[in-house]
């Protein structure tokens, strides 16, 4: 293993059965920004996203489009592994719980519990949302009967389960909470959970039997059961950490010993519908087995149209990969990442999207390509060899909001204190008049200042930027003569007296949307 520090992170793994659409893209591109950042800074990071792919939801998908479950998995793994390409996702490792080599971890894990005593048989009788793969009680589906998370009527079922003794870890959880206040954010959801665990624990249906869903990995204590799908998916995080070797002897496998491996995970990036599945089942089970439970979790907030969540089954979403194909793949980042503060909810309108769209083109863009044209035009393409401290001050506080910032996943402060510099660094030009500066042949040493100056604060622009408009800021670093977009110390420190800059294009050029005119939006 590598001396650098290291993070590993995750998004959750998405279920096979709908396309990628907004709400699916900007997870995975809140976690991509994050590893970017950390890779900036030096880290080795494990960033891990991929695809959900058993269960009684998938089952019936594929049923109804006339394709066996694998059939239907293979197409949809091959399109959210497009869409992340096309976004620009810098993923490490793209997960299929179909794997053997899950597969195979999961049953290592079941097994173990199994060894443990942490299971036993039971009868399960309730309902159940084939949607959200959930059981619920009376209490939760109210008179309506319907599921809590996407409101579908809830069908009952009544059968044989294993069950793990989650109740048992209830005050184990607790206490870790209560010890780790940042153990989940935002604190609202933190409280959310201590709010759910105030009232006792009950175990975890952790099988389903096969006569009911097929689709699944059968517990290696009883082949006519498979693993419910949660217990499933969860374990995907394990799996790619390589903490476990399901192939050695009992014993030997991982269970005791973690320290060579990337687990536990330093993050769970992942949505507020899905928080109890990750806060309270996830540490239980670990803890069941004896592993250490994930650093922290992240849950932020819905991205909803009007007043809805933006979800498959509610059939109302926007498809990522058109926005990208209009505005580019960095423009949907910068929209996502600015847009919602990290947390909250945010509303998708295509007006604020245009309006994000300007302020990259207005703001960063127009900087780039004035700052680049005006050297190329009054100093021959070479940066001026003056001190070129007239930003200075803006950019080391801005240093300290980034950091600061992204420590506690405000990505979206981040980027508003990054653009902040930029709409500075405008102000400056206005201010200094370098045009006029450039009539003054008896003083040509303030031109030069205004010209450095600008030019350092760009390369720290690029720096910043580098992890939500990775494909841009390659240009920007192009144009400016440094090789590679740089880490935010290298950015501070560059030298760029006597470099060669060339005049850049428009970064974020004009864009006539294709809903420009059309009523409908
Ligand atoms: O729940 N706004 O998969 P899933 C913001 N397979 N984020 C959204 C969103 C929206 N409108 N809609 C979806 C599953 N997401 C399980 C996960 S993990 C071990 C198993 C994002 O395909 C958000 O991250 O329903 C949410 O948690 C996730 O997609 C749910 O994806």
């Amino acid at each position: 293993m590598s001396e650098r520090p290291r993070t590993y992170l995750t998004t959750p793994i998405y279920y096979a059965s709908g396309e990628p659409h907004l709400g699916h893209a900007y997870t995975t591109i809140l976690t991509d920004v994050l590893a970017r950042f950390h890779r900036q800074n030096g880290r080795e990071v494990l960033f891990l996203t991929g695809t959900d792919e058993h269960g009684q939801k998938i089952q019936d998908e594929a049923e109804k489009r006339g394709l066996t479950p694998i059939e239907l998995c293979d197409t949809m793994a091959e399109r959210f592994e497009s869409a992340w390409d096309g976004l620009g996702i810098s993923h490490d490792r793209f997960i299929r719980t179909t794997e053997a080599e899950h597969r195979a971890v999961v049953t290592a894990f079941v097994q173990r519990l199994w060894d443990l005593d942490q299971i036993y048989e039971g009868v399960y009788s309730g309902w159940y949302c084939v949607s959200d793969e959930r059981y619920w009680t009376e209490k939760d589906i109210g008179e309506e009967r319907t599921c809590q998370i996407c409101r579908k009527p809830v069908t009952h079922v009544e059968e044989k389960n294993y069950f793990f003794k989650m109740s048992a870890y209830q005050d184990a959880l607790v206490a870790h909470i209560e010890a780790n206040p940042d153990w989940i954010v935002p604190e609202v959801r933190r409280n959310e959970i201590l709010g759910f665990l105030r009232q006792p624990l009950g175990d975890l249906s952790i099988s389903r039997p096969k006569s009911r869903v097929a689709w699944g990995i059968p517990l290696p204590f009883d082949s006519e059961h498979v693993a419910y799908v949660w217990v499933d998916a969860l374990i995907n995080y394990l799996t790619a950490s390589r903490a476990i070797d399901p192939t050695a002897d009992v014993g030997h496998q991982g269970f005791e010993d973690v320290s060579d491996s990337w687990w536990p995970a330093d993050l769970h990036v992942i949505g507020k519908d899905i928080l109890t599945t990750h806060a309270v089942y996830w540490p239980t089970l670990l803890m069941g087995v004896g592993l250490p439970v994930p650093k922290r979790i992240l849950s932020h907030g819905w991205w909803v149209v009007g007043e809805t969540k933006m979800s498959k089954s509610l059939g109302n979403v926007v498809d990522p990969l058109s926005l990208r194909e209009e505005f580019g793949t960095d423009a949907v980042r910068w929209y996502l990442m600015r847009e919602m503060p990290t947390g909250g909810d945010a509303s998708y309108t295509p007006e604020r999207f245009l309006t994000r769209y300007e302020e990259l083109s207005n703001v960063l863009g127009n900087l780039a390509s004035r700052v680049t044209s005006m050297i190329v035009k009054y100093r021959d393409g070479v940066v001026p060899d003056a001190p070129g401290a007239g930003l200075d001050e803006e950019i080391r506080k801005t240093l300290e909001v980034v950091r600061s910032s992204m420590a506690s996943f405000k990505v979206h402060d981040a980027f508003a204190a990054a653009m902040d510099l930029a709409r500075t660094a405008n102000g400056y030009v206005e201010e200094r008049q370098p045009w006029t500066q450039a009539r003054d042949a008896d003083s040509p040493g303030a031109l030069d200042e205004t010209l450095t100056s600008l030019t350092r604060a760009l390369v720290v622009l690029c720096a910043l930027f580098q992890p939500v408009t990775p494909e841009k800021m390659e240009q920007l670093a192009t144009w400016l003569g440094i090789s590679g977009v740089p880490t935010l110390e290298e950015a501070v420190a560059v030298d760029v007296r006597g470099r060669r800059v060339e005049k850049g294009l428009p970064l974020f050029p004009r864009v006539e949307p294709s809903w420009a005119g059309n009523s409908d939006g």
